[in-house]
């Protein structure tokens, strides 16, 4: 007899003889118990650093089942205590700087220092487009294959807030599964990077030498968020124009305001094809560890994001929540059929709608 028959034979000698007779029952309580069990040994394996069970938790969070759900935030719970002892960096620029290609060679390079390093991805344009994906997964070859590296391409969804909220997720279980070191990618689209920036400890971000025009179309507030700027493709040809990049980087930083971190962000230059100034930037990162540990910034920094963490995942679930029923959905285009003739305002049909929810 199979092992499953076997068990779901035990489980059914547990219930009453009136509950025998309800065959819908039974499924139930066989589901419930499965749904414990299933949890218990999943979470033991990922504290085990059992690599299929981390992706089966990550897959588990990042479905839409609402029984899901539950069992996602069992998992959750259970790793928490565990997690939280990690390196999480963020790394971003735009498509073409080298990003894949960087995490690749900085994931060797901690790899060989003995260190285990995930790499998740934010891209809400994965769903898409469905090519950054593959393309990432074909570049990053060799770190696929390293045993003490695990590569997860994005978490798909409708929505930044729902991906970077699996992404924060999958954090927690990676931590949990033993990782040191958590690499989180981006892709350089709208807000993907201010939410990046508000679940890592360091970001760093990637840049390519121009023709002298380095701080031209490249956004303030990006800027501001990078603990370190690394110009790549910092070789052959490119190079004298990275160490020109380097300096007015460099200058640009010194006008922001000191951080109240006490870190002057750094400018430094690298070639992730040729694995050039690749240990420089780990050693600053570790320097940024150093200086924000003792200071304590470090910790409030983390203690900051979960309550930024708090706030933003009520105020997805409200917004979806509200414009998910289907009262509200009729309503609302009736309102806005009447604001297009000018009928209403859209302050009092804001006040409408919200009254109705009510
Ligand atoms: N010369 C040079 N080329 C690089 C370097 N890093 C990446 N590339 C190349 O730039 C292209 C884009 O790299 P990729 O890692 O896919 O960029 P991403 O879109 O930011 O992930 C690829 O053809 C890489 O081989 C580098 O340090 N030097
Ligand atoms: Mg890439």
């Amino acid at each position: 007899m199979s092992k499953q028959k076997k068990s779901s034979l035990q489980e059914k000698k547990g219930v009453s003889i009136s509950e025998i007779t309800n065959r819908s029952s039974i499924k139930s309580i066989q589901n419930k118990r499965k749904v414990k069990i299933d949890t218990v040994a999943l979470v033991s394996s990922i504290l085990k650093k059992d690599i299929t069970a981390l992706s089966r938790a990550i897959t588990l969070v990042e479905s839409k089942n609402p029984k899901h759900k539950e069992q996602a935030n069992n998992v959750l719970k259970a790793c928490l205590p565990h997690a939280n002892k990690s390196i999480r960096i963020g790394i971003t620029g735009v498509p073409g700087v080298g990003k894949s290609t960087f995490i690749e060679t900085f994931g060797k390079h901690l790899t060989k220092l003995g260190k285990r390093v995930a790499v998740l991805a934010i891209d809400p344009s994965s769903t898409i487009t469905k090519g950054s994906i593959l393309g990432d997964k074909t570049r990053m070859e060799d770190l696929v294959k390293d045993k003490n590296a695990f590569i997860r391409p994005s978490a798909s969804g409708d929505s930044l807030g729902g991906v970077a909220r699996k992404t924060r997720e999958s954090i927690i279980l990676c931590e949990a599964a033993g990782f040191d070191v958590i690499i989180i990618e981006t892709v350089g689209v709208g807000q993907s990077e201010t939410t990046v920036h508000s679940m890592v400890d360091f970001f760093l971000l990637l840049k390519l030498a121009g023709a002298g025009d380095e701080l031209q179309g490249i956004k303030r507030g990006i800027i501001e968020m990078a603990d370190t700027i690394a110009i790549n493709k910092a070789d052959g040809g490119n190079l004298k124009n990275a160490k020109l990049a380097k300096v007015e980087f460099a200058r640009a930083l010194h006008l922001y305001p000191e951080k109240s971190s006490n870190w002057q962000p750094k400018v430094t230059l690298c070639s992730a094809l040729h694995s050039e100034g690749i240990n420089t930037i780990w050693d600053i990162i570790l320097e940024y560890i150093e200086i924000t540990s003792k200071n304590n910034f470090f910790d409030k920094k983390r203690h900051n994001q979960n309550k930024f963490w708090l706030i933003q995942t009520i105020e997805d679930q409200l917004k979806s929540d509200f414009f998910n029923k289907p009262k509200i959905k009729k309503e609302l285009a009736n309102q806005i059929q009447l604001i297009e003739n000018n009928q209403t305002t859209p302050f009092a049909a804001a006040d409408y709608l919200l009254n109705l929810n009510n």
